[in-house]
């Protein structure tokens, strides 16, 4: 963690990270699985099924190495932190499987992610009372934002590993976000920083005419 950090912060809120992960297990959330939203079709209006995973990004994929790679989660929080990959690595570790939904009309189900739920990054940044928005910065200049709520499910997840290797650079390695709920443009990746907001701002396709949404169920894709 960097200077400007509280010191020891992680360590400090390290036992009551799992006490808390410990508490949602047990409650039968925070297990490794899928979270059932109750659709009676599994594949969402106008999509297809792929098999193998597309790439697509803005046409630079940042190489970021993992000892130069830095995380900063700042704003509208309590504890501001910068992780390093072994900072990142050492908070409670996650497993979800979830499915893919591109705008672009394809999806990819069972997914296997592992890496930080984004409620372990909530517990230990701690949004201020007025946070409603998070919005992803990344390596490559993209941006995007959710809702906090939407940041808040139990499937979110800032990924390092896919199918139990780690992301590759080409998928937003070292770390990407996972908004399995949304079309994947709401997915950074090659994060570097998560901005917690009172107010929102619409990221790099929300401002190019994409829903500021995007629910495939409902097909939110352009506003
Ligand atoms: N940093 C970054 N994240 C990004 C993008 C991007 O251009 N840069 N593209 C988004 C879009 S439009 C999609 S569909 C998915 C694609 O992820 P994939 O290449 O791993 O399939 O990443 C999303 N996240
Ligand atoms: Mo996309």
């Amino acid at each position: 963690m960097s200077d400007d950090d509280k010191p020891g912060l992680i360590g400090k809120i390290k036992d009551k990270l799992i006490a808390s992960k410990e508490k949602t297990a047990a409650a039968g959330r925070h297990i490794t699985g899928r979270v059932d939203r109750g659709h009676e079709n599994r594949l969402p209006p106008g999509q297809h099924l792929v098999d193998k995973w597309p790439v697509l990004d803005l046409g630079a994929q940042p190489d970021v190495s993992a000892d130069k790679w830095r995380l900063r989660i700042e704003g509208a929080v309590e504890n501001t932190v910068t992780l390093t990959l072994a900072d990142f690595m050492a908070l409670p570790q996650t497993r979800y499987v979830s499915d893919i939904h591109c705008v672009t009309t394809w999806s990819r189900y069972d997914n296997r992610w592992d890496g930080v739920a984004s409620q372990t990054i909530i517990d230990l940044v701690k949004p201020t009372a007025d946070a409603r928005h998070v919005i992803f910065h990344s390596y490559d200049g993209y941006t995007t934002n959710i809702k906090l709520d939407v940041f808040n499910e139990p499937d979110v997840i800032l990924a390092h590993s896919w199918e139990g290797e780690p992301l590759t650079r080409e998928h937003g390695g070292p770390v990407r976000g996972i908004v399995p709920q949304w079309y994947f443009w709401k997915s950074a990746k090659w994060i570097r920083r998560i901005e917690f907001s009172a107010v929102d701002k619409p990221g790099f396709w929300e401002e190019r005419g994409y829903h500021n949404e995007a629910d495939p169920w409902t097909e939110e894709r352009y506003s």
